[in-house]
């Protein structure tokens, strides 16, 4: 949505659950645990840590980011204020509503960025500019 700002964006936490044996934990992430139904599954690995993904908003797409493994930071811009927000735990992810700008960078040896996504992949869906980015938000 056109309107949405960097306040609209969150961090969920997914219940953990810690095995009695000393087995390690486990983690599950049912429809219900997000705002949206699960469309598309995807994740970024290998990622060198000088390397950017993203650099794009979506016009409608949801996506739930979760670092799966090591960490990356995620910096998130609508137009006016940015803010960063650091994944470093298998269990916290971000949920990132539409009409917000992301870059992801400074991933760690090993990192895995697995996002659910609220829709099937679709270029149109894409604001990959930010200077169109900033006229899509009046600003
Ligand atoms: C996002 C960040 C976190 C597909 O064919 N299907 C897909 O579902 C996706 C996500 C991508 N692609 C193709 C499109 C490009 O030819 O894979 C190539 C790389 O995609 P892109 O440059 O968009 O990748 P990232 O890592 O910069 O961005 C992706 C998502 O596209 C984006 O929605 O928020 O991860």
């Amino acid at each position: 949505m056109k309107s949405n700002t960097i306040h609209s964006i969150s961090i969920i936490e997914i219940p953990k659950i810690v095995d009695d044996g000393g087995r390690g934990n486990l983690s599950v992430i049912e429809n219900n645990s997000l705002p949206f139904n699960i469309e598309r599954v995807y994740y970024l690995y290998d990622v060198p840590s000088d390397a950017y993904r993203g650099g794009h908003a979506h016009k409608d797409l949801q996506q739930f980011l979760l670092p799966l493994s090591g960490s990356f930071d995620v910096i998130l811009k609508d137009g006016g204020n940015a803010k960063t927000v650091t994944l470093n735990k298998p269990n916290k992810g971000l949920l990132i509503v539409p009409g917000i700008w992301r870059e992801l960078g400074n991933f760690s040896s090993g990192a895995v960025c697995l996002v659910l996504a609220s829709d099937v992949y679709n270029e149109d869906d894409y604001i990959r500019d930010y200077e169109a980015f900033k006229n899509y938000k009046n600003v």
